[in-house]
């Protein structure tokens, strides 16, 4: 088949798209509606001011205790975009390359119903896959894992977070017997050293950033330690930047494990107390002398020193933690280790201290929350766990051995299925990874074997819509009803209160819908998105995640809450910041937290003579991730135009490249043709190119033409951070 390209999708004035957001009649709040920003993780309190005339204005929430006030550009000019391009109804083709059709609901979901009894039919449960987001709402996520999990019983729901947080989660789970991270934005301010690895918290989480960096500011005594192969901002006003070789952190993280041991800043009493396989950590730890490590990272060997020094000297040590930690072929181990040092020194559960992973999605946490990976079930249960699935099997009132036993497809197994013909319906929704995913040419080759992808999306067109058979215009952010939690666990009520554009709808109200057209009828009888939130809470009742004392209502009169907050819990209570593990006892069998005792093995991928450069990808502080919103907002695009790779000067001599100049960045598995940016901000040998250019904002700069599929074991996250890459010079290949 040919490509199916945008040709079907160029129609941008056909009749998909909304274009005059007729605001609403029906609901025109005069009051200021308090909400939370649905970009980062940080999940900023945002306020939206009526204006008139269904305008609103929108500011920070000043109440919200995240973020107090502050929000970043990304925030301020959410409006901007959300109303531009939205899809505004169901849309069908029978061949990608065939035009779509405009197309009722009933006839959309009705088409989609048949395909997946048919299916159910011919291949099985297991042949029909979802692919989710963290940025839907609790309510979509629980819903969706209702529907996959319980009544098709299979367990083939993964979503972005396994592109992005997983490794995070499978950390926590290994060292602490369960998911969660025990922080609290609180800590950034009673912390005296922040360690932040594999972080651009500058850029990527801006008012984490500065609520530390105003700490750091105001007290002198405060040290900021950064690790990033990258000078990034956030290296920028650090005491202390350790630019290690990408792919090296285990060995740094165990040679500051070396010297806290040598120099006795350990704290015994809670290694004895509380934590499990420290004999085998110190045998580990005695092949990591400091000489090694720093040769391995490419540091000298006094700054090593100064990180062991800063962190041994400091009452309360706060880690942070994002991409550069997550996104490896060994994330879980390299998470796992940095908890290490958190036992070694007893710097948890106590305040200013403890491992904190920033969520990349508004919603990341309340997916894993929500069950919403294919290893999970609402709760922070898991698949593989019988007493876990009767558990949900008896509140859902489903037969016992109805939820399968079985992890289902994760993000990349998905592929792999299509690829094998194993695949029989795709559901993508609110996630666009025709641009997000590894390896983008086997990634669209597997899209276009798929016999029937759906896809849930609120613009029009994206790069992954052009794979779609079936479309379906969901409302956003501002036009539905839900909640989100964000990295300090901390549950925000985002309510409607503006109409969606067209025929669009709740990706809830959707997946309940299908569940009802299936003969389920009574297991998807909600009133509302509310009456979803509280059927969910009764499922974290004594679980980690206990959120039993919230509710829709609760949280629209107290404002946003951290959990765990159990049902019993009183308002007061319920308000103060909570951190986990402050009574250090763990959630594994023996109540102790477990060192990890893995190696370093490096990135998946090592450069050689052919492909010598090792590249990097990440984000830029305006753009959001495929540019779905923030491609469409002026002030947005004027800052980050176009796509670029970061080189450093001494290699672009060696290339006899300036500043501008093209050049072909080649993987093992594609090329891209992109202008070079110099700057000694990177380390030589290593490129860095932004991922938030799909095809339809730029020609060639499609960052994951080049990337790999390697994922780490335990998590299945791939190493999006590392890939061995060569450069060629256009200019020179022209002329030769
Ligand atoms: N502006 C903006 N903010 C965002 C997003 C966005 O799209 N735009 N997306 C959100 C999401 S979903 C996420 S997941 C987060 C991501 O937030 P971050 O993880 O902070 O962002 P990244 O740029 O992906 O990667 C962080 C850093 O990892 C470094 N790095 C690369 N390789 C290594 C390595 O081997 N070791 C170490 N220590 N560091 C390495 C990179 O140089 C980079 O500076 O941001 C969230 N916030
Ligand atoms: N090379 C490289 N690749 C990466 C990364 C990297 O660092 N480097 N990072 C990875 C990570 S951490 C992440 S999180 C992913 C992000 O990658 P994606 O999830 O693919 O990126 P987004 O652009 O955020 O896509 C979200 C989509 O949801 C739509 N949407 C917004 N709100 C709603 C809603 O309420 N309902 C529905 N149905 N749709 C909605 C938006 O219009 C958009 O199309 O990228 C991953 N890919
Ligand atoms: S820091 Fe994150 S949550 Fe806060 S305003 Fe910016 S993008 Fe939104
Ligand atoms: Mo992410």
């Amino acid at each position: 088949m040919g490509t199916p390209q945008i040709s079907a999708l160029a129609v941008q004035s056909g009749p998909y798209l909304h274009h005059n957001h007729n605001t609403s009649e029906r609901m025109q709040p005069t009051e200021t509606v308090s909400s939370l920003c649905p970009y980062c993780g940080v999940g900023c309190g945002l306020e939206a001011v009526p204006q008139g005339k269904g305008t609103y204005k929108i500011r920070g929430d000043r109440q919200h205790p995240s973020s107090q006030g502050m929000v970043c550009v990304k925030g301020a000019t959410i409006l901007e975009a959300i109303d531009r391009d939205r899809l505004a109804y169901p849309l069908w083709r029978e061949r990608l390359d065939h035009p779509f059709t405009v197309i009722s609901w009933d006839e959309a979901l009705t088409r989609l119903v048949e395909r997946i009894q048919w299916v159910r039919h011919e291949q099985g449960a297991d042949a029909i896959c979802m692919y989710g987001s963290g940025q839907f709402h609790t309510e979509d996520y629980y819903v969706a894992q209702k529907l996959m999990k319980g009544c098709l019983g299979t367990n083939n729901f993964d979503a972005n977070s396994r592109l992005c947080m997983s490794s995070a989660v499978s950390a926590y789970m290994a060292s602490f017997g369960a998911d969660g991270p025990p922080c609290c934005y609180d800590d950034l301010e009673a912390t005296d050293c922040a360690f932040l690895i594999g972080t651009n918290t500058a850029e990527c989480h801006p008012i984490v950033f500065n609520r530390l960096r105003n700490h750091h500011k105001r007290d002198r005594r405060v040290k900021l330690i950064v690790v990033d192969p990258r000078r990034t901002p956030t290296a920028e006003v650090a005491d202390l930047h350790l630019a290690i070789r990408p792919g090296t952190d285990i060995d740094l993280l165990h040679g500051i494990g070396y010297l806290l041991l040598q120099w006795g800043h350990i704290d015994v009493d809670f290694i004895e107390k509380c934590t499990e396989g420290f004999a085998d950590y110190v045998k580990l730890l005695a092949a990591y002398t400091p000489e090694w490590v720093a040769q391995r990272c490419g540091i000298p060997e006094s700054d090593l020193e100064q990180a062991a020094r800063y962190w041994g000297h400091a009452q309360a040590v706060l880690s942070l933690w994002s991409m550069g930690i997550n996104q490896s072929a060994e994330g879980t181990a390299k998470a796992r280790c940095l908890i290490n040092l958190h036992l070694l020194t007893g710097q948890i559960g106590r305040p200013g201290s403890g491992p904190f992973s920033l969520t990349g999605q508004p919603n990341a946490m309340g997916g894993r929350e929500a069950g919403g990976l294919s290893h999970l079930l609402p709760g922070y249960r898991q698949v593989t766990n019988p007493q876990h699935r009767q558990e949900v099997e008896d509140f859902w009132g489903l037969p016992r051995g109805q939820i399968s036993d079985r992890p289902g497809r994760t993000a990349w197994q998905i592929i792999e299925g299509l690829e094998q013909g194993e695949v029989g319906l795709l559901w993508i929704a609110a996630t666009n990874p025709a641009v997000s995913f590894p390896h983008l040419e086997r990634t669209k080759a597997a899209f276009l074997k798929s016999p029937f992808t759906v896809y849930q999306d609120a613009y029009f067109p994206t790069e992954t819509a052009a794979y779609a058979h079936l479309i379906l215009p969901a409302a956003q952010w501002s036009e539905k009803t839900g909640v989100m939690t964000n990295s300090e666990r901390r549950v925000t009520l985002a309510p409607a209160f503006r109409v969606p554009p067209g025929l669009a709808r709740s990706d809830w109200e959707i997946f309940a819908e299908v569940g009802r057209r299936l003969g389920y009828g009574h297991l998807f009888s909600f009133a509302d998105a509310a009456a979803v939130y509280a059927e969910f809470v009764q499922l974290t009742a004594g679980r980690p995640c206990d959120q039993s004392g919230l509710s829709h209502e609760r949280l629209a009169r107290l404002g946003a809450l951290q959990w765990p907050c159990p049902a019993s819990m009183d308002d007061e209570e319920a308000r103060k910041p909570k951190r986990l593990y402050t009574d250090w006892r763990f959630h594994t069998p023996n109540q102790r937290a477990y060192f990890c005792l893995a190696h370093s093995q490096g990135v998946a991928e090592p450069t050689d003579h052919i492909y010598n450069f090792t590249l990097t990808t990440g984000r830029l502080y305006g753009h959001w991730h495929t540019q779905t919103r923030t491609g469409r907002i002026a002030k947005i695009q004027k800052m980050h135009p176009n796509p670029f790779v970061e080189m450093h000067p001494e290699d672009a001599a060696n290339l006899h490249l300036q500043d501008g100049d093209w050049v072909e960045v080649r993987s093992r598995r594609g090329q891209v043709c992109l202008p070079v940016t110099l700057t000694k901000a990177i380390r030589p040998g290593t490129l860095f190119v932004p991922m938030h250019w799909g095809f339809l904002f730029a020609d060639s700069g499609e960052v994951n033409q080049l990337t790999h599929p390697i994922a780490c074991p335990v998590s299945k996250q791939p190493e999006l951070k590392a890939c061995a890459v060569q450069v060629l010079p256009l200019k020179l290949q022209q002329t030769s």
